[in-house]
């Protein structure tokens, strides 16, 4: 039995799984927990990352407008179901004028590291890279510098010091909708400055088709004694477009850009017709999870369709267990 390491959350959103759910993840029964319409001016919220704070939990929303620019809002729930998300997008501070320019800003993720809240997206300067900020009360924020020269998406930061670096997932990418991609690794001695590049995992083509195009960091990754999981995206390209499903893997703890175990089957993908219909459709895509170190729960929070937002259950033991039924 492997054990998450990190907090108890006695509040974690929970739903006992039912006979019908066959898969490893099943769906809250209430889903999507946020409509396109949640704020005033959005057409839709969607890839969003949360976090425990305080007695309850905030986030980070990737909320589109109706004028479709994208940008992220901060928001605050008592049971991580129900939210408020501020109608106002998040505004950073910071001293270089350069670094604050908005072209863009989408895809959050959240970790807590040591004594703040990282916030990590997808920064429009002069095509995608990673954005990087931190808050300490999720009012004010503070812009630094972009971790990469474009191109790149998905940034996703590992909430402890590993071997004394920071470290944090990525995957290099293009100017428009990228048709190709692999998992990287980078560290940092000071959140600033980002190397020692390595590789992590690249996309599978025929055995495991629907990851055979991109793949892509999801939530932080979760420490467990046995390893980092990591459960991350994965495309196919088909005649109708891309098809985003969710996929796992065990991560080793300290050289985490090697793949212990990995999943040839998908753990979740698009079935409900909130995650077949949409802006986009046939996309689910994994930002964040909460989890509870005492019993192995894992809520996952995931957009759908590039329109609403949904939550998803799982355990630890769920995971492992199907990587090693359904190893790649
Ligand atoms: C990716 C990102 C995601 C989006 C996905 C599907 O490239 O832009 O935000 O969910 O495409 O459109």
């Amino acid at each position: 039995m492997a054990k998450i390491i990190g907090n108890k959350l006695k509040n974690i959103p929970w739903q006992e799984r039912t006979e019908e759910d066959s898969m490893p993840i099943w769906r809250y029964s209430k889903n999507p927990i946020i409509n396109r319409n949640a704020i005033p001016s959005s057409n839709s919220i969607f890839n969003s990352a949360v976090i425990p704070f305080e007695d309850g939990f905030a986030g980070v929303f990737r909320c589109d407008s109706k004028s479709v620019s994208m940008n992220i809002y901060s928001g605050f729930s008592k049971d991580g179901i129900h939210w408020n998300i501020n109608h106002d997008p998040i505004e950073f501070q910071g001293e270089n004028e350069e670094i604050l320019r908005k072209e863009y800003r989408y895809d959050p993720r959240v970790c807590f590291i040591e004594d703040r809240y990282y916030i990590t997206w997808c920064n429009g300067y002069h095509g995608p890279t990673i954005g990087m900020g931190y808050t300490f009360d999720f009012k004010t924020f503070h812009q630094t510098e972009n971790a990469f020269l474009p191109y790149n998406r998905n940034g996703v930061l590992f909430p402890r010091k590993i071997g004394d670096y920071y470290a944090m997932l990525s995957r290099p990418s293009d100017t428009g909708h990228t048709p190709f991609g692999d998992i990287f690794y980078s560290q940092s001695k000071d959140m600033e400055y980002w190397g020692h590049h390595r590789h992590v995992m690249s996309t599978v083509k025929g055995k495991s088709a629907w990851q055979s195009t991109k793949i892509g960091p999801g939530p932080v990754p979760i420490e467990t004694d046995e390893g980092w999981l990591l459960i991350y995206h994965g495309v196919i390209t088909t005649c109708n477009g891309y098809v985003y499903r969710m996929g796992c893997a065990l991560l080793d703890l300290d050289q985490p850009w090697k793949v212990k175990m990995r999943s040839s089957d998908y753990i979740l993908a698009p079935y409900e017709l909130y995650e077949c219909v949409g802006d986009v459709p046939n996309v689910v895509f994994p930002c964040a999870t909460l989890t509870d170190s005492e019993t192995g729960r894992i809520a996952i929070y995931y957009g759908c369709a590039d329109t609403v937002t949904s939550l998803a259950f799982t355990t630890v033991d769920e995971l492992m267990k199907y990587m090693k039924e359904n190893p790649l």
